[in-house]
């Protein structure tokens, strides 16, 4: 019954217009061919509301738009950059939000699918950032300022986290192992696909005594992509380019 599609980390923005051309293609290729593609977050490379009108966000969103009116479904899961996506960027591509985490069906199997950035439970000054622009109160004040004063917060909020990064381990930075075992448990699933961590791999955790998949994207950087792929063939990562 078609092809569902896996990508995530595109971390669009003006600075990279080789990435934008490349999932330009994407969508109006490989994509509109496919049965429905699921954005598991960090679309964008930063994101301060729906408003913003930056000639990227317009190209993006209007090819979505063509996406879904040529009949492919598009599913959205906020990244932990992109998470202020809203209502009417929705509204306007016609692409539907997920929680995160969201569990779904594939060939029978309880399969999670998650941005990835919360199973970094390791990262507790960003944990602490996540609760804290992650309150429903803050982000409204925060939408609320004018697309300027956000402007400078957002450049302000880049620059802190740059500093703050270069002094982070790898292993600070990658998901904590008891958090992945504890959320397939918690959900009863099977697999779990996610991103955020740029470390592509097929790994395999035991859960209960059973074999679970985790299956991580790649970011999509310098024009080329990578989409994971699922159909009647089974699974497959392809390159995209
Ligand atoms: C997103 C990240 C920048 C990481 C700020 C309230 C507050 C939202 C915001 C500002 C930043 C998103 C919206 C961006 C993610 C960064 C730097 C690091 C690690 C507020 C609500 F508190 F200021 F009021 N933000 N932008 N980072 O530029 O897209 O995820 S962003």
């Amino acid at each position: 019954d078609g092809e569902s599609l896996f990508i995530s980390d595109l971390h669009l923005t003006p600075d990279q217009p080789a990435t934008l051309d490349c999932f330009l293609r994407f969508l109006a290729g490989r994509a509109r061919a496919a049965r429905r593609l699921y954005i598991l977050g960090d679309l964008f490379d930063a994101w301060i509301g729906d408003d913003d009108d930056a000639p990227l966000h317009r190209a993006v969103r209007s090819a979505l738009r063509e996406l879904t009116a040529a009949g492919a479904e598009c599913a959205i899961l906020h990244g932990n950059r992109d998470f202020l996506i809203g209502r009417a960027f929705l509204r306007e591509t016609g692409c539907r939000l997920l929680p995160d985490p969201c569990l779904i069906r594939i060939d029978g199997e309880p399969t999670l699918l998650m941005h990835g950035d919360r199973l970094c439970t390791d990262d507790l000054a960003y944990q602490r950032f996540r609760r804290r622009v992650r309150h429903p109160l803050v982000k409204r004040l925060f939408l609320w300022k004018s697309l300027a004063s956000r402007r400078a917060i957002a450049a302000d909020y880049r620059r802190r986290s740059a500093e703050a990064n270069a002094e982070k381990t790898a292993t600070i930075m990658d998901v904590n192992q008891q958090a992945v075992v504890d959320t397939l448990r918690r959900h009863g699933a099977t697999r779990l696909i996610h991103g955020h961590t740029h470390r592509p791999a097929d790994h395999v955790h035991e859960v209960d005594g059973r074999a679970a998949q985790r299956l991580v994207l790649a970011e999509w950087r310098d024009g080329v992509g990578e989409a994971l792929s699922h159909s009647a063939s089974g699974w497959r990562r392809l390159a995209i380019e």
